[in-house]
This record gives structure tokens, C-alpha cells and sequence, in this order.
């Protein structure tokens, strides 16, 4: 299983160098390391506006107290991230449905793999439903998770209507009994209409057959995207309203900072992170984790 500190490996790497430097030396932060601080956050995607009102605080904070400048800019930092609530695979409205959404290999796939696993870790009984008709690498993929994982599968036939097969799978999910009815779909260009039309419709042919449904519809972005990812979610959003982000590749990303934007820019819950190609590698948002992480900070320097 990959950890949080072996996934900020690489942005790690592109900010480790000057924070030691900045958090070194004893004085106040100075212009100087400040600058170097602002133009590092930035390299690993930090977003413009969060680095400046970063360094005003990290100023302000630094007047009069006897912190160290690293547990402060944990602080400033990990209250720029929002807090999470807890998420409940069981729930009254039976299936809980997800609606899986995405650029063209973003992880979608992966990720509700991971997914039906957390779901199942969590004592629910996950169905999936493999929308992706346009390959059929695309269902064969959620096939092979879905046999390895020992779970429930509905696949669409290459070529059929994507709306269709997510009818089937609700019907299916309804019919089992299944706590959770886990949808991939085709990776899509946020900038094609026809494409997210599809979508629209995959969502509406959902909620024909339950109202309410789907429950949740997130967007998987690729961490190594950075800023870009954000972008492209902003334009999924305005085709099919999300209500929640899940990062995938974090682990082979160098610009991590691009986390701290999704809150601010789209205000939307990160709920899960991707830390790793395997089914286990997927982990609930957790702003702390992510913070250290990145921040590197030993055991031994924790609260004090
Ligand atoms: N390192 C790493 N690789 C990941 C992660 N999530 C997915 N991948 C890899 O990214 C690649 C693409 O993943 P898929 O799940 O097929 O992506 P997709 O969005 O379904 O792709 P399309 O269906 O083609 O749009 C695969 O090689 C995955 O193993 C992750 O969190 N970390
Ligand atoms: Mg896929």
C-alpha cells in the first residue's frame, strides 16, 4: 500500500530544497526567503492567490510567537483545505449511486476499482456498471477489477447506448439488493459537446429509473495535470453538475499544490485520493496527511 509521504515524493522533491531553507534558519522569515518560499509554491502548482495570502500569514503569524515557521505554514495550510465529512457507503437511499466522470485516462477505471474495494471494506455490497461501450478494452478492464476483486459486475456490449447500460445496471443493483452501484463511463474531452451530452443523458436514464439518483456524480482528475485538471473540471461542472472530486495519480505528480485550488476554485469535496495503481491505493481526503506529507515533517517535530 502506498502512503501519503511515498505519494508527495515528487512534489516533495520539487519543494524540499527551499523549505528546509526557509524553515532553517532562525530568524523571521525576510523578504528574501519569502520570495524563494512564494516561487517554489508556485513551481509545484500552489495557485497565484493562495501563495500570496500564504506569505502575508505566514508574516502575520510569525510576529510575537515562538512556533516554528514549519508548524505554521502546516496550520496556515491545512485550514486553506476544507475540512472533510466522513462518508457513508450504507445508506437509507439503497443504491447509493456514483457516477464516475473524466477526461480520456484520468483513472476513472481504476478508481471504481478502488472504490467497490473501500465499499466493500466498509461492509457495503458494491455493484459496478461499465458504461465505457466506445472500446471494449473499456468494460474488460472494469471486468478484470471486478474479478479480481470479487465483485459484481453489469457490462454494457461494445457499441451499445451508454444510457442503457446504466439503466440496466440500476435495475440490476435495485433487483440484488446492492448497497452501492459504483458507474464508470468513457473518458471524454471536457470541450466536445456530443460527449457531454452523452453524459447528460447517462445521468438522466439514472434518475429514470430512481429518483435521486445519481446520488453522487464525481470527477476523476489526473494529479500530474496540476492547475490544468482544474480547468477541465470546471467544465465537466457546468455539463453535469459534481458534487465531489476524486484525485487520482498523486503519486506520479510533482505539482500537487493544484489540491489546494479545487476547494477554493470549484467548492467541491475532495473525497478520495489515488496513491497508487493498486485496488488498496485508494484513500480518503485527509487535509492533515496531505499537508505533512508535504511537508515532510518528522514524527518528532509533530505538535510541538
Ligand atoms: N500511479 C498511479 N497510477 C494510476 C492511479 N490511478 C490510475 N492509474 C493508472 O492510470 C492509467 C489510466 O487509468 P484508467 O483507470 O484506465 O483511466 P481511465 O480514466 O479509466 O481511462 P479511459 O477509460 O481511457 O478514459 C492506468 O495505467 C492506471 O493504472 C494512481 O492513483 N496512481
Ligand atoms: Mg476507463
Amino acid at each position: 500500500m502506498v502512503t501519503w509521504i511515498d505519494a508527495l515524493a515528487r512534489t516533495r522533491k520539487n519543494i524540499a530544497g527551499t523549505l528546509a531553507r526557509v524553515f532553517t534558519r532562525e530568524a523571521p522569515p525576510d523578504d528574501l526567503s519569502l520570495e524563494e518560499l512564494e516561487s517554489t509554491l508556485l513551481q509545484a502548482d500552489v495557485p497565484v492567490r493562495l501563495v500570496s495570502q500564504w506569505v502575508v500569514d505566514l508574516q502575520k503569524a510569525y510576529r510575537g510567537l515562538r512556533v516554528s515557521k514549519r508548524d505554521m505554514l502546516k496550520k496556515i495550510l491545512v485550514d486553506s483545505l476544507p475540512a472533510v465529512s466522513s462518508f457513508s457507503w450504507v445508506r437509507p437511499e439503497k443504491p447509493l449511486t456514483v457516477l464516475v466522470v473524466g477526461v480520456n485516462g484520468s483513472g476513472k477505471t481504476t478508481t471504481c476499482a478502488k472504490l467497490a474495494h473501500l465499499a466493500a471494506q466498509a461492509g457495503a455490497k458494491p455493484l459496478l456498471g461499465a458504461t465505457d461501450t466506445f472500446r471494449a478494452a473499456g468494460a474488460d478492464q472494469l471486468k478484470w477489477w471486478a474479478d479480481k476483486l470479487g465483485c459484481e459486475v453489469v457490462v454494457g456490449a461494445s457499441g451499445a447506448d451508454a444510457a442503457a447500460v446504466a439503466y440496466d445496471a440500476l435495475e440490476a443493483a435495485q433487483a440484488r439488493k446492492m448497497d452501492a452501484l459504483i458507474v464508470d463511463t468513457a473518458g471524454r474531452m471536457h470541450t466536445r459537446q456530443p460527449l457531454m451530452q452523452e453524459l447528460q443523458k447517462v445521468k438522466g436514464s439514472l434518475s429514470k429509473r430512481m429518483p435521486g439518483a445519481p446520488h453522487e456524480t464525481w470527477i476523476v482528475l489526473d494529479a500530474t495535470l496540476g492547475q490544468n485538471a482544474v480547468i477541465q473540471a470546471r467544465q465537466f461542472h457546468e455539463s453535469v453538475p459534481l458534487t465531489g472530486v476524486v484525485v487520482a495519480k498523486l503519486d506520479g505528480s510533482s505539482k500537487a499544490g493544484f489540491v489546494f485550488s479545487i476547494a477554493k476554485e470549484l467548492g467541491l469535496p475532495i473525497r478520495y485520493i489515488g496513491l497508487g495503481e493498486g485496488n488498496e491505493d485508494l484513500a480518503p481526503f485527509d487535509p492533515t496527511a496531505f499537508v505533512e506529507a508535504l511537508l515532510a515533517i518528522p514524527a518528532s517535530e509533530k505538535g510541538a
